[in-house]
């Protein structure tokens, strides 16, 4: 079961599009294993944007994560982190398709709404990384043979 780390971003957060985004991870089948609303530590920013550090618009990226309140979700799932970045859109909102969250919602890249792990390694190391043992909870959702067939 792969898992993938949802930050709902500040203006997602500022624009009242927390449950409209969340709603459709939840619907697309992800089961949720860990959510908070929090601002986030500078630290805690650069660490997570770390892979960026020496890009020019580092500076803007942590600015922008840090400026206002965030929701953060853990997800869990078959096929997580692709079905997640699919149901994102492309990095730049303007080139994403309309039914992609940032295809339907945003404009530009420096307020692209939401983050999302690319790849099954980050999934893991970003929901340790944003989340302790003790916040994440296992558990068996009623629905989940139906969305997860059995192998
Ligand atoms: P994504 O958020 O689609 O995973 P990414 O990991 O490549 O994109 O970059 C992280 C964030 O950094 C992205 O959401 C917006 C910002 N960013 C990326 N490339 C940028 C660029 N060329 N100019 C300005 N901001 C950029
Ligand atoms: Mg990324």
């Amino acid at each position: 079961m792969e898992r993938t780390l949802i930050i709902v971003k500040p203006d997602g957060v500022q624009r009242g599009l927390t449950g409209e985004i969340i709603r459709r991870f939840e619907a697309r089948g992800l089961r949720i294993i860990g959510m908070k609303f929090m601002q986030v530590p500078e630290a805690l920013a650069k660490k997570h944007y770390a892979i960026h550090k020496d890009k020019p618009f580092f500076d803007g990226l942590v600015k922008y994560i840090t400026s206002s309140p965030v929701v953060v979700i853990a997800f869990e799932g078959t096929n997580a982190v692709q079905a997640a970045r699919n149901t994102i859109g492309s990095t730049k909102p303007h080139e994403s398709p309309a039914g992609t969250i940032r295809g339907d919602f945003a404009l530009e890249i420096g307020r692209n709404l939401v983050h999302g792990s690319d790849g099954v390694e980050n999934g893991e190391n970003e929901v340790a990384l944003w989340f302790d043992a003790a916040e994440l909870v296992s558990w068996p959702r009623n629905t989940d043979p139906w969305i997860f067939e059995e192998r």
